[in-house]
């Protein structure tokens, strides 16, 4: 009687662990031809910043590959409350050559977001929020002391901007899940570890998605069951 108990256990443990979690992947491609981005010339003409480039840096507002595969999208899944913020490592941003880098990144709520000055100059952080999260504004010498910030709400493209170098600006958007990713400069994204479930799938580029004030973004229904889903995206350039 013990015995068979226990297979009853061991067959009840079998058939849980056959709801897995998977991974939801795609490719982001843009249709058209974007605008063409314009040459950073007061990032050039600065004596410190410009002399950081060998090359002449512009804008990238849309960072697109010769086949068509988007980067810097945004996807997220339609999951609140699960975040695991607080444990995960930090999301670094960098000062480099004047530029953020990333210029598009994406965090859970309450993740560290690391502002890094790896540049022979003073900046000036300064993140300004329209969905309630608290905004920072500090100066950060050359070799000065990482900044350290988090953010409890999520938002889309909260921005940073550098006060001293008005080029200089980041999109970060928080998200209340793990289950998020940016696309590569392949146009690349993969969300890991995703539970079964039925999803709405979102993919918001800073640029074309941007409605008004708020962000409107591709939407596909996605099902997670015991394997990896696909899911792309295609955005149009109007
Ligand atoms: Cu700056």
């Amino acid at each position: 009687m013990k015995l068979s108990g226990l297979s009853l256990l061991v067959a009840a443990l079998a058939t849980v662990s056959l709801a897995h979690s998977a991974d939801i992947s795609g490719v982001i491609t843009l249709k058209g031809t974007p605008p063409a981005e314009a040459e950073l010339t007061p990032l050039i003409e600065d004596p410190t910043c410009g002399s950081l480039h060998t090359d002449k840096p512009t804008t990238h507002f849309y960072a697109v590959d010769a086949k068509g595969d988007l980067a810097d999208v945004v996807v997220s899944l339609n999951v609140v409350g699960k975040s695991t913020g607080a444990t995960v490592a930090p999301a670094v941003l960098d000062q480099n050559g004047c530029i953020y880098l990333p210029g598009i990144i994406a965090v859970q709520t309450g993740q560290k977001l690391v502002v890094k000055n790896s540049d022979p100059c003073i900046h000036n952080v300064h993140s300004i929020s329209t969905a309630g999260n608290t905004d920072h504004n500090d100066a950060q010498m050359q070799g000065g002391t990482d900044l350290t910030y988090t953010f409890d709400k999520p938002e889309d493209f909260l921005k940073f901007q550098c006060d001293v170098h008005g080029w200089m600006k980041a999109w970060v958007t928080v998200v209340d899940s793990p289950y998020f990713a940016v696309s590569d400069k392949n146009g690349k994204f993969i969300i890991k570890n995703v539970p079964p479930g039925k999803y709405t799938l979102t993919a918001k580029h800073r640029k074309l998605s941007l409605v008004g004030t708020t962000y409107k973004g591709l939407e596909q229904s996605v099902e997670v069951a015991d394997k990896n889903v696909t899911a792309n995206f295609t955005f149009e350039v109007k």
